[in-house]
């Protein structure tokens, strides 16, 4: 027989194995509690000890356990072993990692900061079908950043006015039209009427234009209705789905991600929640590895914030951008999505910031144009043509009359 105690899970002389998930934490222990015996605890309760020392056949026992292998100021590293997670399995990793231990009377707060993962882990995800490819192979981006647009306000619009104000936004230079989170299938806007009156303008704002446009239509609901919405994007001739990934779950998109395999569809990742576990810097579980977790699970685009330019809170905008685009075992890169409070003025900074393989996506900043959606929509193109140009916002404003009247509005900060 042999015991598996809490300090049998510390070893700070530890060197990972590159088969292994090591993830970092912040940790702050409870009062009274060192350091290493928090440590210690996390990684017992996030691989396979509990508070009891236990008696186990050493037989029957598999090397399950995680080590707590680093402790550098309040920063913890964990390493898992491999065996411990299933293939392929979101749900399972994360009530590992990101699960009990979260809970636990031992620490004050723990936030789980990044992610190592091992091509062992990653292997097991399809990742993203297109990422950033979707740019040029269902759009007619090019080299400049994809914009899209979502109607304002956020819930209320007819189906007819839906469709009205995504055609003005297409013509006036927009590539993408998207829903609103909370737009789903509501009685005063169908989503079955919506897709196909959507899509129709989608076609008739091609036709004018001569560029590719699509509709990022929000089929978040229960997985098996979810999975029918997907079927009929793809009926419909639609090429990308919106999917609001946190609060319908990660299983829910590794099906969705699945299916849409089955029709060529590039999931667009919105991550309505995720302050509930990122906004905290000292609890919860970071942006970065939910952006992680997204790529693994396989969207094409995810929302990452603004750089600090718009309306909301954001963290390390950049840093998650370049994991997203970095090399993963061999998973595609996901194309991130800078929103929230966006408007013609500060799309030269976004770029410095962020750089042009991005989707800039502007809702009040588009339709709150004093002249109108369809201005909005050209003062947005205008200012992503004046800084892929090098041009100075204001000075391509003195012959772009729909820009000037924007930067007039909300200014070129
Ligand atoms: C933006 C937006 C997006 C948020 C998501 C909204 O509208 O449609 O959902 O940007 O946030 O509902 O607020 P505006 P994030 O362009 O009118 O601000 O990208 O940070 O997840
Ligand atoms: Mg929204």
């Amino acid at each position: 027989m042999t015991g598996i105690e809490y300090d049998d899970f510390l070893d700070l002389g530890y060197e990972p194995a590159a088969t292994e998930l090591v993830c970092e934490f912040t940790i702050e222990p409870a009062d009274g509690m060192s350091m290493e015996a928090a440590a210690s605890r996390v990684a017992s309760e996030s691989s396979n000890g509990t508070w009891a020392a236990l008696h186990v056949d050493e037989d029957e026992l598999t090397d399950l356990g995680a080590v707590a292998c680093g402790i550098d100021g309040p920063t913890v590293t964990v390493a898992y072993p491999a065996a411990l997670f299933e293939a392929g399995s979101m749900p399972q990793i994360l009530s590992c990692i990101a699960g009990n231990i979260l809970g636990m009377k031992a620490v004050d707060s723990i936030r789980l900061e990044d992610c190592d993962w091992p091509e062992s882990i990653a292997g097991g995800f399809p990742g993203p079908q297109f990422g950033p490819s979707v740019a040029r192979e269902k759009l007619d981006a090019g080299e400049r950043p994809v914009l899209a647009t979502v109607p304002k306000p956020k819930v209320g619009l007819s189906t007819d006015a839906h469709a009205r104000i995504g055609e003005e936004a297409w013509r006036g230079g927009i590539d993408l039209l998207k829903d609103d989170e909370n737009l789903t299938d509501q009685a005063f806007n169908p989503f079955a009427d919506r897709l196909a009156e959507s899509l129709a303008a989608r076609d008739r704002a091609q036709e004018e234009t001569g560029e590719r446009k699509d509709y990022l239509v929000n089929v978040t609901a229960e997985t098996t209705e979810m999975l029918e919405r997907v079927d009929l994007v793809a009926e419909h001739g639609g090429g990308f789905v919106m999917v609001d990934v946190i609060t319908c779950g990660w299983a829910a998109v590794q099906s969705v991600r699945e299916r849409c395999e089955d029709h060529g569809l590039a999931i667009h990742a919105h991550r309505a929640m995720h302050a509930a576990f990122d906004r905290l810097d000292y609890h919860g579980v970071s942006m970065r590895v939910i952006a992680q977790i997204a790529r693994l699970c396989g969207v094409d685009h995810i929302h990452t914030g603004t750089a600090g330019l718009g309306k909301l809170a954001n963290e390390d905008t950049p840093g998650i951008n370049a994991w997203l685009t970095s090399d993963c075992h061999g998973l595609r890169p996901v194309l991130p999505v800078a929103s929230g409070g966006l408007h013609p003025g500060v799309v030269d900074q976004l770029i410095d910031a962020l750089g042009t393989d991005i989707i800039v996506q502007a809702g009040g900043g588009v339709h709150g144009h004093p002249d109108g959606t369809h201005a909005g929509a050209k003062a947005l193109r205008q200012s992503v043509e004046a800084s892929m140009a090098g041009t100075d916002l204001e000075t391509y404003a003195d012959d772009h009359a729909e820009l000037a009247t924007a930067l007039e509005k909300w200014g070129a900060e």
